[in-house]
């Protein structure tokens, strides 16, 4: 999975990134806002595959992840930025909107920002959608093609959304629709996350941020979330290990580091949950979406495994513990289950893949 961080100039969408991946990019207050791009990795903190990796001692540990690519600022009318690859295949959008008062833009309106920033995804959807339908237009007075006639419906149906000021992502396409235009990888369409970034002395704010910035109706949007960040100061709680941790966030009032937030607000965005793997050489975390099968999530873990799936063992992630992670207890309670390939896996479940492929 990706997520692309996005939001207007000097947002704090770098030192946002510093603090997902740790990175250490370099953030200013005045630079131009070079137009370079940086990807990375965030690891997504899991307690339960802390305890799994407690219990069997592994020798590598492997949480799931989230590919992230941070992208310099995009000014209002300047969407030139927005054309980069890397940002265009992203799963989602992690929006980093300016809640902290900033000498040269002034006092934040967060808002007016994000009414500002899912303009420009419109707009820039908007001149994909007409240059296609143009082209369209054009091939189909050539000769007509139904497959080409098809898709003009679909896109004037876009094209009339994206001129009423609505985002893809707000538009009820069928699976078969959603399908035909997914290699037009639109912007609006993306589930977006609008992260608020407050300022350190704002933070007590962050569970009423939606209330105090009058974001409700943008909250209620489909596939939209707001979540925050005080990315300087959490950064600097980031850096610190163990009580020293414990000790800061407590003195902010905070329950839980910035990385566990922003990024179970990512996974709730994406409708995913994790399910775990264990081997002697390694306890894995992976990420699927919620309803995914046995035999698809056998397939993320490796190809071979769904192609010749027999069976999954699954147990729960709590009997696991109960039994201080031993498997012949778990099968002597009944709580390991064998499960056919159109299982639904569930948050939180150990799988065992039992597989056989001809050589
Ligand atoms: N007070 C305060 N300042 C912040 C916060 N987050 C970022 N800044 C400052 O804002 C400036 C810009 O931060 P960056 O992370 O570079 O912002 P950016 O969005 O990546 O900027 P561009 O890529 O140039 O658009 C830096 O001086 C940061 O220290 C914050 O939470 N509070
Ligand atoms: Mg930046």
């Amino acid at each position: 999975m990706k997520i692309g961080l996005i939001g207007l100039p000097k947002s704090g969408k770098t030192t946002l990134f510093n603090l997902l991946t740790g990175s250490h990019v370099a953030t200013a207050r005045y630079d131009a806002g070079r137009a370079e791009l940086h990807t990375g990795v965030a690891r997504v903190p899991d307690p339960r595959l802390d305890r799994l990796a407690a219990l069997f001692r592994p020798k590598k540990t492997t949480y799931a992840s989230f590919e992230v690519v941070d992208l310099a600022g995009i000014a209002k009318g300047e969407r030139a930025g927005l054309e980069t690859k890397e940002f265009r295949n992203a799963d989602a959008l992690l929006h980093v909107v300016r809640a902290f008062t900033d000498a040269v833009s002034g006092p934040p309106d967060p808002k007016r920002d994000i009414v500002d920033l899912e303009t420009e995804l419109i707009l820039a959807d908007l001149e994909v959608v007409e240059r296609r339908l143009e082209r369209l237009e054009a091939s189909i007075k050539r000769q007509r093609k139904e497959a080409e006639v098809r898709e003009q419906a679909i896109l004037r149906r876009l094209k009339a959304a994206l001129e009423a000021e609505r985002p893809l992502r707000a538009v009820d396409l069928t699976p078969e629709e959603a399908k035909a235009v997914r290699g037009f990888t639109f912007l609006s369409e993306k589930p977006i996350l609008h992260c608020l970034n407050l300022d350190e002395k704002a933070i007590a704010d962050g569970s009423r941020v939606v209330e105090k910035y009058g974001l409700g109706a943008i909250a209620a949007h489909r596939r939209t979330r707001v979540g925050w960040v005080s990315a300087v100061i959490e950064t600097e709680v980031a850096q610190l290990a163990g009580e020293e941790q414990q000790a800061f966030l407590a003195d902010l009032g905070l329950e839980e580091p910035a990385i566990h937030r922003v990024l179970s607000d990512c996974y709730a965005l994406l409708g995913l949950i994790s399910f775990f793997t264990i081997g002697d050489d390694e306890v894995r975390a992976w990420a699927i979406p919620e309803g995914t099968r046995a035999l698809e999530a056998a397939d993320t873990v490796h190809s071979d495994m769904a192609r010749g799936f027999i069976r999954a063992e699954v147990n729960s992630y709590d009997d696991l513990v109960a039994v201080k992670g031993s498997f012949p207890e778990l099968r002597s309670r009944g709580q390991l289950r064998l499960e056919g390939k159109d299982y639904i896996v569930q948050d939180g479940e150990v799988c065992h893949f039992r597989f056989n492929v001809a050589r």
